[in-house]
């Protein structure tokens, strides 16, 4: 079976190895968020694709959910020595090197999907996994700062995610550059030739958002004769993993599973999705979801263990086989 997954990071990626431990998915395309992108002390730094390619490829901290297992930060404790910022963004030193091997094969002219499969070379994930564009698209967060004459600031989402923790009011999500990005290659075939097209339970705005941001991979999925099917990424009250409650906020969409699921909307009405899984506590919300022309399902939702995520992702295909 044919599966193409579009995904973020740390959430996306446990859930992408749940899915390819299932026998029936022998093919899968991971499709990741390239807008939490980042140059930081010269270096080109891919949060997604990195946590997608470790947490697959067996290299990951699977506590912290991003970077490398068993790593050292030697080279971050002697950037802190020289005073170098930003010291909040914390590159330990195994973890370095795919930043090297990337930057200079960018510099060098690679494309990131060229550069993205020579990484892969080594890790092996199991799976396609391909950037959503070759373009430099990177999300801002706009947040309220008195001391600039509009009151307010852009800052990249790195700072707003990491320095701020989401603990300040965003006022707005801009991801620069994405109206002139295009899909990287291979991305919208593998939208068009899936049998089954899947969200992730990924940050719905910052992550799946972005990837829907880019304009032909939003036409392929409109366009997919496969069903697209989604995971909640908000289970009862809130996130799952991470703080997608700011940027739903920010967007001015509320928190609960119905309200993402109406957001993605229905591709019988224009929208994104076919199906939607919530988890088993947020069933009173079945009857909303259906209003809005999505069919959806109550499942357990929480990746507690690789067994629990398989059957989620199971789960996931199921829908989508009743929906073709
Ligand atoms: N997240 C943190 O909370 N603190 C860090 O210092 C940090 C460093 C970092 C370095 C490389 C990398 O690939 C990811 C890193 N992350 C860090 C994770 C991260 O950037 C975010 O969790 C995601 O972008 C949100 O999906």
């Amino acid at each position: 079976m044919r599966i193409t997954v579009l995904s973020g990071g740390v959430g996306g990626a446990r859930f992408v190895r749940g899915l390819r431990a299932l026998d029936s998915a022998d093919d899968i395309t991971v499709i990741a968020n390239t807008a939490d992108d980042i140059w930081l002390f010269g270096l080109k730094i891919c949060p997604d694709l990195d946590s997608l390619m470790y947490t697959l490829g067996g290299g990951s901290d699977d506590d912290r959910g991003w970077g490398r297992s068993k790593e050292t930060w030697n080279v971050k404790r002697e950037l802190a020595a020289y005073g170098v910022e930003p010291s909040w963004f914390g590159l330990g030193d195994k973890d370095l090197a795919t930043h090297v091997v990337r930057t200079q094969m960018t510099n060098a002219g690679y494309s990131l999907s060229e550069v993205t499969a020579a990484l892969c070379a080594r890790w092996e994930p199991g799976v396609r996994l391909l950037p959503m564009s070759d373009d430099r698209v990177e999300t801002h967060v706009v947040v309220d700062d008195p001391s600039e004459p509009s009151g307010r600031r852009a800052i990249h989402f790195q700072e707003y995610w990491v320095r701020l923790r989401a603990a300040v009011l965003a006022r707005g999500v801009v991801p620069v550059g994405i109206d002139d990005a295009s899909a990287a290659p291979g991305v919208v075939d593998a939208v068009l030739d899936a049998d089954v097209v899947v969200f992730a339970p990924s940050n719905p705005v910052v992550s799946i958002g972005t990837i829907l941001g880019v304009a032909d991979v939003a036409a392929a999925v409109r366009a997919a004769p496969a069903p697209v099917v989604g995971l909640s990424p908000i289970v009862g009250p809130g996130p799952v993993h991470g703080m997608a409650d700011a940027m739903l906020a920010a967007i001015g969409v509320d928190v609960t599973a119905a309200a993402v699921a109406a957001h993605y909307g229905a591709r019988s009405r224009g929208g994104f999705i076919d199906g939607w899984l919530v988890d088993i506590r947020d069933g009173s919300q079945l009857d909303t979801i259906r209003s809005a022309g999505i069919e959806p399902r109550a499942v357990p939702l929480l990746m507690t263990d690789p067994q629990a995520t398989a059957r989620m992702a199971a789960a996931a295909l199921q829908l989508g086989a009743d929906l073709r």
